[in-house]
């Protein structure tokens, strides 16, 4: 039998005196529920593929504190390392032998990475190669797509997806049109625009950055050629190709999606997972073009807490677990049976749906599709998700509060799992 929650007075309570204290009661807009409504719920404590709210009520969670908790929340292994190195202090602000650790990690993982940098943030990560790409290239225009996410800096911040898109927000304000003018956007999986912009624009490209999967318009997966064309017309037009991959990486494929795709940027941008639950972001690529960041080389880009030794230590516990033999059939296997279970109850209960996953990414549209771009994503009934939401949230399953947002799967889901939550997503969809 489904549980239903019923009692969330504590969260109510806190979540009402945080909203005095912080905009919006969030460290980030996306977490407040705004599109999905009803309340937040406030977290006690994680393990696993669970969640306990300061309640007492216990979930089972898809959102993996948006993709780093792969390996299940607090994992053992991760809290011992973290407990030895903390004896030695949280953080040098100088070089620090677990930095070489990680970085080695990354390198040999990760098809176009020769050299990496660590930051604190993936936002701090697309800020940077951002900024590699016009010092490398000596071009200041760059191509982002619709519903493509690549954090909160400025230049980023036109039709951007992630809470940007779940906000309904045209874009920002305080970003200076003087800012964004060097930001051209084109439809996903359209290469046919992306010609017309260097043809526009040419010689004044500095190169092409986007999500090789994007989970920030929901979960949407390059067409066939699309990757490949972008590889080709970058390098046709002396522009570099970039991935962000700070939601892919190391969740789609050990080497991430250009791994899995057998597509190599010129650079490649992490965060989350390489950080196993602590601030991490990172970028990385070719070495002559890494050779330019300071001190190498002249582009400066810099941080206090970059590679601290607690964030190295969470990133190369987890890393070391994803390269389990059998990790990402078992994440491929889970999520499959989660996605093709949800989108059939949501068609036997007369609901137009359309999704997919790969490896422990997924998503799933109210939508009859196929959803190839942001605009097609528009086109889902957030009313119906935001219902939808709610429901499973009453009963026990925490999904990502946004239509337009990924979900996550970890080596921790279990069967029991996943049948939990295709019997409480028959009930929520039978009344939807
Ligand atoms: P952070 O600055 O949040 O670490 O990373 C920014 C970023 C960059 N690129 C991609 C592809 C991303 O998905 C993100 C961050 N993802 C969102 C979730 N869609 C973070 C959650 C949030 O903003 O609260």
């Amino acid at each position: 039998m489904v549980n239903t929650i019923t009692k969330t007075t504590k969260s109510q309570e806190i979540f009402a005196a945080a909203q005095n204290l912080m905009p919006g009661g969030v460290s980030s807009p996306v977490r407040a529920f705004k599109s999905v409504g009803g309340q937040p719920i406030v977290f006690d404590r994680v393990k696993g593929a669970h969640i306990w709210d300061v309640d007492g009520n216990q979930y089972v969670d898809y959102v993996g504190t948006w993709g780093p908790a792969i390996c299940g929340h607090a994992h053992p292994e991760v809290i011992a390392a973290l407990h030895e190195t903390l004896d030695k202090g949280t953080s040098f602000g100088a070089p620090c032998a677990l930095e070489n650790v990680l970085a080695q990690m990354v390198i040999d993982a990760v098809p176009s990475i020769e050299m990496v940098r660590f930051v604190n943030s993936g936002t701090e990560a697309c800020m940077a190669v951002l900024r590699l790409m016009r010092a490398f290239t000596k071009r200041d225009k760059v191509i982002k797509f619709e519903g493509c996410y690549h954090g909160h800096a400025d230049m980023f911040l036109v039709k951007a997806g992630s809470g940007v898109a779940t906000l309904g927000l045209p874009d920002s304000p305080g970003v200076p049109k003087s800012v964004t003018s060097s930001t051209l956007t084109a439809p996903y999986n359209d290469l046919e625009a992306v010609k017309a912009l260097f043809a526009e624009n040419r010689d004044e490209i500095a190169g092409v950055i986007l999500e090789p999967v994007v989970g920030n318009a929901g979960f949407i997966t390059p067409d066939a050629g699309f990757l490949e064309g972008l590889r080709e017309i970058t390098q046709e037009n002396g522009a570099l190709l970039v991935f962000d991959e700070v939601m892919t990486g190391f969740r789609i494929a050990y080497g991430g999606a250009q791994e899995k795709f057998g597509v190599t940027p010129d650079l490649t941008t992490l965060g989350k997972i390489i950080g196993g639950g602590l601030p991490v972001g990172a970028y990385g690529g070719r070495r002559d073009i890494m050779s330019m960041v300071a001190p190498a080389g002249p582009m400066y880009q810099a941080g206090t807490l970059s590679g601290n030794p607690l964030a190295m230590t969470a990133g190369i516990k987890t890393l070391e677990l994803l390269q389990k033999p059998g990790t990402y059939e078992y994440l491929d296997q889970i999520t499959k049976k989660l996605i093709d279970g949800l989108l059939q109850v949501a068609r036997e209960t007369g609901h137009q749906v359309c999704g997919g996953q790969i490896s422990g990414m997924f998503g799933m549209f109210f939508n009859a599709g196929p959803v190839h771009s942001y605009d097609d994503a528009k086109n889902s009934d957030t009313a119906k998700f935001g219902r939808y939401h709610r429901g499973m949230l009453e009963r026990g399953i925490y999904l990502a509060p946004s239509q337009f947002e990924a979900g996550f799967t970890s080596i921790a889901h279990t069967e029991e799992d996943i049948e939990k939550t295709l019997a409480a997503a028959r009930d929520v969809m039978s009344s939807l």
